[in-house]
């Protein structure tokens, strides 16, 4: 029967993009194994399509044959929702050959991009036409457009910029029907009817397979500068942001927030890498600005932002980036806490949001609550406060670096943070999404109502749960 199915799949994308164990000196662990290692799957095959009708096909193919799959992009997502369960019996469907820029619109402001695109290749295309494609994070060198829309991806412009929803004005999708639904004319504006394309987005490849988006685009700003800032608390760092937000408005396109553990951590790990003052300070922040007019303008801005957060206390040191490498150098150091935590051994993550003017009290609480539960805790804190999402993260100790303790009260942990996020009225998922990380959580914390109409959506549009089952919704 496999057999059979296999061949199907080989007259559909040609013999050498259907992988599996049987080939020789195979080797499909890129596929199949979370990054982080928290799970590791089999797949009956990893398919390679490298057209929407090769997709449509081998959905169709799928559903025909009783069997699942699993869209796959860049596999660098944080919530196990996009490698096989070990199982045998699932498809790895990779987009990553269907690369393709299809459309550029420099007057529409938008551009039209296959699935599998990598998100840093998208950047680079607008860059090199005088535009911005402002989704931004780390994982940007190897993370694909079709993953990025699959989870809602947020990364470190959202506060100016919106999420990758927020980014798209169309999608090209193939149902779990192998039926296709396009809609990539770009339009800021259509009122007919449903927000399919919404639907879709975030739905983390259980509703649909995305194959191709229409992206908006922005002017390319005359300058973009970066500056490092040392603040005494979250309370601080928080007025620093009303204070930036008012004297910048939509100039303010970044402002992170890192806790001396986390800047630490990343000391440690990468000797190399400039850490500038983080001894000293509780909180720093990565504020960036970025100015239509001149360079001159935007310094002279954050200058003067700079002089009053002083004057104020919000701040005790600030450096602006004097160059493109500085400017780097700085937010290197941001985007390498997640790395630096993976090399340091277990850790736990905590991806949450929260209205802005509760996130002082919340850490206050949840730092005090958690320090005294459990003596010696190494609280790695750090994220997007400018949009209210902080990755309140925690390390396993230095003596623990398989995590062996840290397992026995990572759930008393996680539940303490949970419910400390939801009594301040914050959610469990800002932006990695839930995969099958957060199956418990989701039943937890999400409102049974919301539950219940998300599972008769699914129903309704997958009736044989030939898409990513056991993926946001627990299996039926
Ligand atoms: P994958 O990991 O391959 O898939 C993710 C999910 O999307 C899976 O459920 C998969 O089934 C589904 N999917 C993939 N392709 C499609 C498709 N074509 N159609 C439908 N569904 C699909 N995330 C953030 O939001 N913000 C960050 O700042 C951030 N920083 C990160 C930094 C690092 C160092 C790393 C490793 C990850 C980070 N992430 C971040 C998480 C991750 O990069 C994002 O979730 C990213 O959007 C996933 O893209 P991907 O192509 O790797 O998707
Ligand atoms: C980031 O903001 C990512 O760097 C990853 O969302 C967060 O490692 C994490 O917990
Ligand atoms: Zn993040």
């Amino acid at each position: 029967m496999n057999e059979v199915f296999l061949s199907v799949l080989r007259s559909i994308v040609g013999v050498a993009n259907v992988l599996t164990h049987e080939d020789p000196g195979s080797d499909l662990g890129a596929w199949e194994n979370d990054w982080r290692g928290l799970a590791q799957g089999r797949a009956l095959a990893v398919v390679r399509p490298a057209s929407t009708q090769q997709v449509a096909d081998v959905v169709k193919a799928c559903g025909a044959h009783g069997i699942s799959l699993v869209p796959q992009g860049g596999n660098t997502g944080l919530v196990v929702g996009s490698t096989p369960d070990a199982s045998g019996r699932q498809v790895v469907l990779s987009l990553r050959g269907m690369n393709k820029v299809r459309r550029f619109d420099a007057a529409n402001a938008t551009i039209t991009v296959e699935a599998g695109c990598v998100l840093q290749a998208v950047q680079e295309a607008c860059e090199r036409e005088g535009f911005l494609f402002p989704l931004s994070l780390g994982a940007e060198g190897s993370c694909t457009i079709g993953g990025n829309l699959g989870t809602n991806a947020g990364g470190t412009q959202v506060i100016r910029f919106g999420n990758a929803r927020d980014l798209c004005l169309g999608l090209e999708v193939v149902t779990a029907d192998g039926g296709v639904w396009t809609d990539l004319s770009g339009l800021r504006k259509d009122n007919t009817g449903y927000d399919l394309r919404n639907l879709f987005i975030g739905s983390e490849g259980t509703l649909g397979v995305i194959t191709a988006a229409t992206l908006k685009i922005f002017p390319l700003p005359v300058a973009t500068l970066t500056s490092f800032v040392a603040a005494p608390s979250v309370h601080a760092a928080v007025d620093l942001l009303k204070l930036a937000a008012a004297r910048l408005g939509p100039a303010l396109t970044g402002f992170e927030l890192m806790n001396q553990q986390a800047l630490a951590l990343v000391a440690a790990r990468y000797p190399q890498q400039r850490v500038p003052f983080h001894e000293v300070s509780p909180y720093c922040v990565l504020l960036e600005a970025s100015d239509h007019e001149s360079e001159a303008h935007g310094r002279a801005l954050l200058e003067q932002l700079m002089e009053t957060a002083f004057e104020r206390e919000l701040v005790t040191d600030a450096v602006i980036a004097e160059s493109l490498a500085q400017s780097r150098a700085l937010w290197h150091v941001r985007e390498s806490i997640t790395l630096a935590q993976a090399e340091e051994g277990a850790h736990l993550k905590h991806d949450i949001s929260l209205p802005i003017s509760a996130i002082p009290l919340f850490v206050d609480e949840i730092d005090r609550v958690l320090q005294q539960q459990f003596a010696g805790i190494r609280i790695v804190n750090f994220g997007h406060l400018g949009d209210g999402n902080l990755h309140y993260n925690i390390q396993a100790g230095v003596t623990d670096k398989d995590g062996g303790e840290l397992s026995r009260v990572q759930a008393r942990i996680t539940r303490t943070v949970y419910d400390s996020v939801a009594s301040f009225g914050g959610t469990f998922s800002a932006e990695h999404g839930i995969g099958s990380l957060k199956l418990g959580e989701l039943q937890d914390y999400k409102p049974a109502a919301a539950v219940r109409l998300m599972r008769k959506l699914k129903d309704v549009l997958d009736p044989g749960n030939v898409l990513n089952p056991g993926r946001v919704l627990p299996l039926g």
